[in-house]
């Protein structure tokens, strides 16, 4: 079943319009750039939140960028593969992934296996962390996008009933 962070954060009723934008100094290309709206979109459908994708990094909501080893909250990443991202709770909006990934862009269609196994499907962590970014905790409902799995090699991009109701919950 679904979890939440300990004492339930949420954005509040009057943020539910919210905004998100990238690091400039990471220069990422609209190819990059839209398989985030593509994982907020996911979100979007089943709750009353809006994500709408603002050019300035320090007037929005959400901060998306990809840094490597120490930078700045204390929670270093550590090069190729263990941890890919994090993103810390509402209404904080830090959403960071590691630098040093093999990230990749799969398209729809496929069985979901990517052919290089230590690939990292952008898509799939984007829509995991957009949870945590929410408030979501981990499930342990497998095959949930929320349920804590390896998640290299593998496309696992679409909300299940589980990670659908825990969302629902909080807004
Ligand atoms: N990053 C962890 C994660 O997003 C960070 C983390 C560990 C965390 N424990 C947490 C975040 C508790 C919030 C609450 O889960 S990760 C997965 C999964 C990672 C892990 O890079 O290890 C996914 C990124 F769930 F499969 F383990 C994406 Cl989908
Ligand atoms: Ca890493
Ligand atoms: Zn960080
Ligand atoms: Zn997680």
């Amino acid at each position: 079943r679904y979890s939440f962070f300990p004492g339930e954060p949420r954005w509040p009723r009057h943020r539910r319009d919210l905004t998100y934008a990238f690091n400039p100094r990471n220069m990422l290309t609209e190819e990059v750039k839209t398989v985030f709206s593509r994982a907020f979109a996911r979100w979007a459908e089943v709750t009353p939140l809006t994500f709408t994708r603002v050019e300035s990094f320090s007037n929005s909501d959400i901060f998306i960028g990809f840094y490597s080893g120490e930078h700045g909250d204390g929670e270093p990443f550590d090069g190729p593969m263990r941890t890919l991202a994090h993103a810390f709770s509402p209404p904080t909006g830090h959403f960071h992934l590691d630098r040093e990934e093999n990230w990749i862009i799969s398209g729809e269609g496929g069985d979901g296996v990517i052919s290089v196994p230590e690939a990292v499907d952008l898509e799939s962590v984007a829509v995991h962390e957009i949870g945590h970014l929410l408030g979501l905790g981990h499930s342990s409902v497998e095959g949930s996008i929320m349920y804590p799995t390896i998640m290299t090699g593998k496309r696992k991009v679409d909300l299940t009933t589980d990670d659908v109701e825990g969302v629902q919950y909080l807004y």
